[in-house]
């Protein structure tokens, strides 16, 4: 007996800003799913559309009840007169959905009211299966059934600056990845001993009034340069013990400063006292961050339709088949860049602009369409980092697309803040689950980047 959507429903809800977003309720004959939407603030100019009402005396603009009311009135009626079989059709329900809305960027309807159906939409298909949600998701992205189930390396954003905090650091995520852990749960703990011990530093060095945290749960302290804030990473490893167990990765989000007109970027942004580089200078900049600390991952180290830049920096790093002082170069993702939209992915694979895509749920709008996305970039060889948003809830949707997916990596922020813990204290659980049920599975440690094809090959 085929399991059927029964009923729809959508709220609005409040993100870890305080902003609004959407709640979606949905019922089956299995029960009652929940999503809840995120949300960004470094967002990228190719997203699709997150729907606000602009209504600047409520919420100072940013309420989302249109988006509610699309649910209640526009998408749920029409999916429940459609009888999807939740347990197999979620590819035909987010059709219908992008069909019914009819823009390329979901603007009508709104990316955050599709969004939150096809999460609980992946939900109900999940209960409908009788399967948990990442195994519902592995089986709809097509992951060989006899692939070893792939726990991600968490990549703690640990000092926020950029648009996501209120120093003056023009990067806006620094982060810490225990690629030396042997377990995710191990992962986690030598992740909050170091944000504990780098608390500690801080305070030490800025006094207490230092600690004050950003968006993602990161600490914000008064740095500017990124130097500083990959030293106080390094004292904070070692004084917690755990030298050679963490690597660094950085996302400047350099949208954020990035001067189209000129084709400059101005590290100054935030103080407002220009320091304006050039493409070539901003390269040199990133290569003697990667030659100096060991940095794996750099996220947007370029703006978003800055191709050349990216297409020249990957030649000379990733693509020059060479070592940057003494370690491999780092993954190259592009978040802005690519919006998990495989349109921009094809055009990055053309123009040799980056080697792996980030994955973010909100930025493309429906959860097939994202797993197509990484698909893709796995097709070509990349590798898929998968990411939470600056405006979060508490929903830990992403922790099991990770999972799916096998990405060997995602971002949550800090080990800090109810809605970051959510997905790492999933991710604990799914590890714990798939042990008890016998399930192989592997902690993706330094292999991070291709967690599989590295397993495959031993
Ligand atoms: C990013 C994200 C998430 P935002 O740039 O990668 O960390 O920030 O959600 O503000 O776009
Ligand atoms: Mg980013």
């Amino acid at each position: 007996m085929p399991s059927y959507i029964k009923a729809i429903s959508a709220q609005q809800r409040l993100d870890s800003r305080g902003n609004p977003t959407v709640q979606v309720v949905l019922e089956s004959d299995k029960g009652t799913f929940r999503s809840l939407v995120p949300s960004g603030a470094s967002t990228g100019a190719h997203e699709a559309v997150e729907l606000r009402d602009g209504d600047k005396s409520v919420y100072g603009g940013k309420g989302v009840t249109k988006a509610v009311g699309n649910v209640n009135n526009v998408i749920g009626p029409a999916l429940i007169e459609k009888k999807f079989d939740l347990a197999k059709d979620l590819g035909k329900i987010d059709q219908f959905m992008r069909d019914l809305d009819g823009t390329p960027n979901k603007a009508k309807l709104g990316a955050n009211a599709i969004l939150g159906v096809s999460m609980a939409a992946s939900r109900a298909g999940a209960a409908a299966q009788g399967v948990p949600l990442y195994e519902f998701l592995r089986k709809e992205a097509g992951v060989d059934a006899n692939a070893p189930y792939v726990l991600p390396v968490p990549f703690f954003n640990v000092l926020n600056g950029g648009v996501h905090s209120g120093n003056t650091m023009a990067f806006q995520e620094i982060m810490l990845a225990p690629t030396g852990a042997t377990s995710f749960a191990e992962a986690l703990q030598f992740g909050a001993e170091a944000y504990h011990t780098l608390k500690t530093v801080i305070s030490q060095k800025f006094g207490g009034p230092a600690t004050g945290i950003g968006d993602e749960g990161g600490f914000a302290p008064p740095i500017t340069k990124p130097e500083e804030a990959f030293d106080l990473l390094g004292e904070a490893v070692s004084q917690a013990g755990r030298t050679g167990k963490f690597q660094y990765a950085m996302d400047p989000a350099s949208s954020e400063f990035f001067d189209s007109a000129k084709g400059t970027y101005d590290t100054g942004f935030k103080d407002k006292s220009p320091n304006v580089h050039s493409s070539q200078q901003m390269q040199n900049l990133y290569k003697s961050l990667v030659a100096k600390y060991p940095i794996a991952l750099l996220e947007d180290p370029f703006a978003e339709d800055d191709w050349a830049s990216w297409t020249a920096f990957t030649a000379a790093t990733v693509g020059a088949d060479t070592t940057i002082g003494g370690r491999p170069p780092p993954e190259l993702v592009g978040d802005d860049l690519l919006v998990t939209n495989v349109e921009r992915v094809k055009e990055a694979a053309e123009k040799k602009a980056c080697n792996s895509m980030l994955l973010k749920i909100n930025q493309i709008g429906t959860i097939t369409e994202a797993i197509a996305a990484a698909n893709l970039a796995f097709s070509y060889g990349w590798s898929v980092f998968v990411s939470h948003r600056s405006g979060e809830t508490t929903d830990d949707f992403v922790a099991d697309i990770t999972v799916a997916l096998n990405t060997g990596h995602l971002k949550s922020g800090a080990p800090a803040r109810g809605e970051r813990i959510a997905k790492y204290n999933r991710l604990m659980d799914i590890e714990d689950e798939l042990k008890a049920a016998g399930k192989k599975s592997i902690y993706a440690g330094e292999h991070f980047s291709h967690p599989v094809k590295t397993v495959k090959q031993v």
